[in-house]
């Protein structure tokens, strides 16, 4: 422990895991005990939402508690597109590992980071294992720890056994060892981490960048045998013809063709992933026993949550992207033996933003300047709901995402209020949408057109309109 007592801080940020994939949010179905036992002692987030559900801009948003217009983080970041526009922060952005650093705080980082010069120990952190998003002329960790060990790297392109169901559907595969999985080798620089952090005087703040269960999803059969083939549930909406959709989910990378995927097909794509979650949950496991035999436990902050959603079949779509649920859900587990109550639950929506401030806030410390988000730690320190606001996302249009747009319009395309049950989605290009999640959960019946809702789209482009007046609209000027 901390010889001032401070908190240590452990952020574990999954890939793309779905906000229902715990046992504790699936009637015990996904096989998830050492995060189920998080919950339980600690605080589980019912109803948490990311800012943009698309990788880099989700995960700027979550470090920083500003939007993506804000953070300058627009689309997904790579080495090929360093220096155009959207692709990268701003410079001058301050990171939750920036403002612990100054704090006295040692902060390690590994697994993926994927918000730019990926190569690099930046922001505060002086330990750096990433791996991922680096480019060509510098070694990437994880395959050189492959070879290193003789290990067969699965995620090598040219690794043979990967299926997929035609380009718009999840790969998958099978591994003979659970060391050929990247989350394997994530957690073990983790708590390398923490063992070099036990007996020191400075707290620490470890950040473990999951990139698991977002596809290639490569498990064991030991793993898979968890969740028989013909047992598997099938999403509802799967069949959706998005009539009265926008016309962009149509044309959307990641849907799946109507009627191209059998039910045999979508269990055995499905299975792979909640054997992967059960995989990340193993591990996780293994951190959280290494924190307690390091006698860290009580006094460190743990966060369990993931950058953004997985559609996984919802709709007839996989991966992200679009503001559905499934896609710009996450699940949420804060954990604070020391300094929160056990057993809470949030159900209030809460957004991205409010979670860089909540844990500044919990450790003890003031933020340096004003961000877009506000901290609820003092809500979640007496047990109580944490007062509601409407929750804002946003997200680039697809030519910017996946193509090569860098048109102001296309980077700030889409922009989603959440006012309680009512979910509104202000589509530039297209048609827009509203969804009663209170009797339509499943986003099935858009009524953005209906005459009785004229009034409540003009109340919430109001309320989007002043969160961009607030937080200076930038490319978001089409919302004011
Ligand atoms: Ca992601």
């Amino acid at each position: 422990m901390s010889t001032d007592g401070r908190p240590n801080i452990v952020w574990i940020m999954c890939d793309e895991m779905r906000f229902d994939s715990l046992g504790l949010l699936s009637d015990s179905y996904v096989r998830t005990p050492n995060l189920d036992s998080l919950a339980r002692e600690g605080v589980l987030y019912r109803n948490a939402y990311c800012a943009s559900p698309v990788c880099s801009p989700a995960r700027a948003c979550w470090f920083t508690g500003l939007y993506p217009h804000t953070t300058g983080q627009m689309r997904n970041y790579g080495p090929g597109v360093r220096d155009q526009p959207g692709c990268r922060m701003h410079e001058d952005i301050t990171t939750i590992s920036d403002v612990l650093s100054n704090s006295g705080y040692r902060c390690g980082n590994v697994g993926v980071w994927h918000l730019g010069n990926d190569e690099h120990a930046q922001h505060g952190f002086t330990d750096w294992s990433i791996y991922r998003y680096l480019p060509k002329d510098v070694p990437d960790p994880l395959f050189t720890w492959f070879e290193q060990e003789g290990i067969s790297n699965p995620y090598a392109r040219d690794w043979p056994h990967k299926e997929r169901y035609g380009t718009n559907s999840l790969p998958f595969g099978k591994i003979d060892d659970v060391r050929q999985n990247r989350t394997t080798w994530t957690i073990d620089r983790g708590i390398e981490f923490l063992d070099t952090s036990a007996g020191q005087d400075d707290p620490f703040f470890l950040l473990c960048g999951v990139k698991d269960p977002h596809p290639e999803m490569l498990v064991t059969q030991e793993l898979l045998d968890l969740y028989p083939e013909d047992e598997v549930p099938l999403p509802g909406s799967r069949h959706d013809a998005l009539d009265g959709k926008p016309a962009y989910h149509s044309r959307s990378k990641f849907r799946i063709p109507p009627g191209s995927l059998s039910d045999d097909k979508y269990r055995r794509m499905l299975r792979h992933y909640y054997a992967l979650v059960t995989h990340i949950d193993n591990e996780v496991g293994r951190l959280l026993d290494r924190l307690e035999q390091n006698g860290q436990r009580e006094n460190t902050i743990v966060l369990f949550n993931s950058d953004h959603g997985e559609l996984l079949g919802d709709h007839g779509f996989v991966e992200k992207c679009l503001m559905y649920e499934a896609s710009v859900r996450v699940p949420q587990i804060l954990s604070w033996p020391a300094g929160l109550p056990a057993g809470q639950n949030v159900t209030t929506p809460v957004g991205g933003v409010a979670m860089m401030p909540t844990l500044i806030d919990l450790a003890g410390i003031s933020l340096p300047s004003p961000i877009d988000g506000r901290s609820i730690a003092a809500a979640l320190q007496s047990g109580d709901e944490p007062e509601g606001a409407p929750v804002f996302a946003e997200i680039a249009s697809q030519e910017a995402i996946y193509g090569d747009s860098r048109a102001d319009e296309h980077l700030a395309a889409h922009a989603m209020l959440l006012d309680e049950s009512w979910k509104y989605v202000w589509n530039r290009h297209d048609i827009d949408e509203l969804y009663d999640l209170s009797i339509d959960p499943d986003e099935m019946d858009n009524l953005a057109y209906h005459p009785d809702h004229a009034s409540r789209i003009q109340t919430m482009r109001s309320q989007i309109s002043d969160i961009v007046q607030h937080t200076g609209p930038g490319l978001y000027h089409w919302c004011t």
